[in-house]
């Protein structure tokens, strides 16, 4: 499978050796070029190419993206073991065989060429780029333990992606295959990462953008719950910042009694916490006084808990344990950050399965 736009130079040399790999190897491959109407003739070129190998050339009508031409290609091709890769020769056509041969083998089901194993690596990449591929490799860390989760260039059984629904979001369809895919066994095959022979990079900056959406989605997909504690962690801690701000324009500026300027800080807070959450964390569709009332009542359980639990620490247990009087404020405000833990874990739990019970049990 090769998703191709603007790669009319690379064509021929990528079919030449794709071909003498496969068949110096004894495999038969059948190439698939998914080209999305490239202005500089690659569909042409393919079309004329597929007169004399064996190469299937779909046609799409515009610059649709890299990931659903992958997937299209799956979908034309016949066989049951499936290669993907670049059309630009950065990805050594060498390699196929031996990735192939561990999927024949029943060794893996999914073999990726990696860049960032023993004996892999990459071409003349400038100091940014090198950090930039690191740094979008560390945040897909938690997804999957394949090292180079971030390559184009894979080979897997058929049946890992039977029945999966992928979502073609962004550059990184290998990424969405390692994690929703059906299989058991991916192994990685060191890889030469070599510089584009010809042509330009299609890789611009809106794709870092969409790679970083893509990655919250597949965390949201396989740790749902820890990442909706994150998301509701972080509007909990910008809730905190906008209550601490009106509490103290309030107090200090305007000079009203702090603890009306705390009531209304508070008020605020949760206000603005409910539709940051609404939005993002729970991604509701109705926006319902009821909910917000909930929310609400949920929030007032919670700072009242947050005071039983920082009176129990601070006036029952440490007294009797005798500690903390030398350093009462610094005991004071370990015993409330201890207090917000155990209170931002109710209201979660209490708004998942009350306030918002109708997004939490949709998924
Ligand atoms: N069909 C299709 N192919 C695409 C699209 N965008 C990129 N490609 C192809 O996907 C492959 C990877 O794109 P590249 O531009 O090489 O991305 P890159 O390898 O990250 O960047 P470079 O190292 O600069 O080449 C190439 O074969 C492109 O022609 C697209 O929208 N549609
Ligand atoms: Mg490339």
């Amino acid at each position: 499978m090769v998703p191709t736009y603007n790669e009319k130079e690379n064509l021929d040399e990528l079919v030449r050796r794709v071909q003498q790999a496969c068949s110096s190897a004894g495999l038969s491959a059948e190439i698939v070029i998914v080209d999305d109407n490239s202005p500089d003739g690659t569909g042409a070129r393919a079309e004329e190419i597929a007169k004399t190998e064996n190469l299937k050339v779909v046609h799409r009508s515009g610059k649709l993206g890299l990931s659903s031409a992958v997937l299209e290609g799956f979908k034309a091709a016949s066989g049951s073991i499936l290669v993907v890769m670049d059309a630009d020769l950065s990805h050594p056509p060498e390699m196929i065989p031996e990735m192939v041969s561990k999927i024949e083998s029943g060794e893996a089901d999914v073999v990726v060429g990696s860049r960032y194993v023993k004996d892999g690596s990459v071409e003349n990449w400038p100091f940014t780029r090198r950090i930039i591929s690191k740094g979008a490799t560390l945040l897909a860390r938690w997804l999957t333990k394949v090292k180079d989760p971030m390559s184009g260039f894979f080979a897997l059984k058929r049946s890992v992606i039977e029945g999966v629904a992928l979502d073609p979001v962004g550059y990184k369809i290998g990424l969405e295959i390692l994690v929703k895919g059906k299989y058991t066994k991916a192994v990685e095959v060191p890889i030469h990462f070599a510089d584009r022979k010809a042509g330009k990079s299609k890789l611009g900056g809106g794709e870092y953008l969409r790679y970083i959406d893509h990655v919250i989605l597949l965390y949201e997909y396989r740790k749902p719950w820890l990442s909706k504690y994150i998301k509701f962690s972080a509007v909990g801690l910008v809730g905190a910042i906008i209550n601490s701000a009106i509490l103290w324009t309030a107090s200090e500026i305007f000079f009203v009694y702090y603890l009306l300027a705390a009531v209304l800080a508070f008020c605020v807070a949760a206000t603005s916490n409910y539709y940051m959450n609404r939005r993002w964390t729970y991604r509701s569709k109705r926006s319902l006084p009821w909910q917000y009332a909930q929310f609400l009542a949920v929030s007032v359980c919670g700072l009242v808990l947050n005071l039983i639990i920082l009176y129990g620490i601070v006036d029952v247990a440490m007294p009797a344990l005798d500690i903390g009087m030398d350093k009462a404020s610094l005991y004071l405000i370990a015993a409330n950050l201890v207090a917000i833990f155990i209170v931002s874990i109710f209201n979660f739990f209490a708004n998942s399965f009350w306030t918002f019970r109708d997004e939490t049990r949709r998924r």
